[in-house]
């Protein structure tokens, strides 16, 4: 006669464990680093390891398909930390007087 009520230990009642759970996952952004002709490669490489915590050779690499192909995502986030991420190499360019562009898109 344990379950003589149709109730288990849960804590819930059993019609409620039918229905799926809506545990949408907050949609992910894209940060991405845009060519110019006048940011020094250094420069580029520099902010890659500083703000995205990337290595030297890594960031070296990456740095080297912006400028051959234009653009190149650099991580994915939530929408606030890409964010903060474009804000940080947004200002610290503007601050070095180089015109290096950083954008974020929906994944
Ligand atoms: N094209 C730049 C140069 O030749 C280098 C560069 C690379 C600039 C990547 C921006 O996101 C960039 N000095």
């Amino acid at each position: 006669m344990a379950d003589k009520d149709n109730s288990d230990d849960d804590g819930d009642v059993g019609l409620a464990l039918k229905t799926r759970p809506k545990t949408k996952r907050p949609p992910l952004y894209k940060v991405l680093l845009l060519n110019d002709d006048y940011t020094p490669m250094e420069f580029v490489v520099l902010v890659l390891e500083r703000f995205f915590g990337i290595s030297h050779s890594h960031a070296t690499e990456i740095m080297l398909t912006v400028h051959k192909k234009g653009l190149a995502v650099v991580g994915v986030f939530s929408y606030e930390i890409a964010e903060t991420k474009v804000q940080q190499v947004m200002d610290f360019s503007r601050r070095h007087q180089h015109p290096l562009q950083c954008t974020m898109e929906k994944e």
